[in-house]
């Protein structure tokens, strides 16, 4: 399986390892993409027309995209610990994925806005309020209230 990725992307990480816990790892064949929000990586954007790493090209030629799909996919290829099937648990484990991407989406857009944008036209704002989601900017991530 080829994995369009990046060493600085968190949402790749989450996918390697995944891969790691569920003994896959050797089965990923990692592929440098450059992925950008204004210069397309064209080798991802032929794949995946959002051009977002992770993308996975499994190896009957199925490309999956987005890191909830290829974890989901990698779990069920492996022995299916890591995201439990059904009950609460599927639940619990789906919800702390999700607070997960969140995080990792307000680090990558306050990222972009720090890099990507010309300073003329940042706004300070916006980067304090991604900053804020589950407290990114002491390091201390709050929990939902009524998670357990
Ligand atoms: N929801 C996506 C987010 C992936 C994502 O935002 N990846 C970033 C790199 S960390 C990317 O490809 N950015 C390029 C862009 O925004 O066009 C996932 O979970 O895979």
């Amino acid at each position: 399986m080829k994995l369009f990725y990046s060493v600085t992307s968190p949402f790749v990480r989450k996918c390697l390892v995944t891969a790691h816990e569920l003994g896959l790892r050797e089965r990923l064949e990692l592929v440098p993409a450059a992925a950008h929000p204004i210069n397309r990586d064209r080798s991802v954007v032929a794949r995946n027309p959002l051009g977002k790493i992770p993308t996975l090209v499994t190896q009957d030629g199925t490309v999956l995209y987005d890191s909830r799909v290829i974890c989901e996919y990698l779990n069920t290829l492996g022995d299916g610990h890591l995201l439990p099937r059904q009950g609460p648990e599927r639940w619990a484990a789906l919800v702390d994925q999700a607070l997960a991407d969140g995080l990792m989406d307000a680090a990558v857009l306050t990222r972009y806005e720090d890099a990507v944008r010309p300073e003329s036209l940042r706004w300070n704002d916006w980067s304090a309020g991604q900053l804020d989601k589950g407290d990114l900017r002491t390091g201390r991530n709050r929990t939902p209230q009524g998670c357990p």
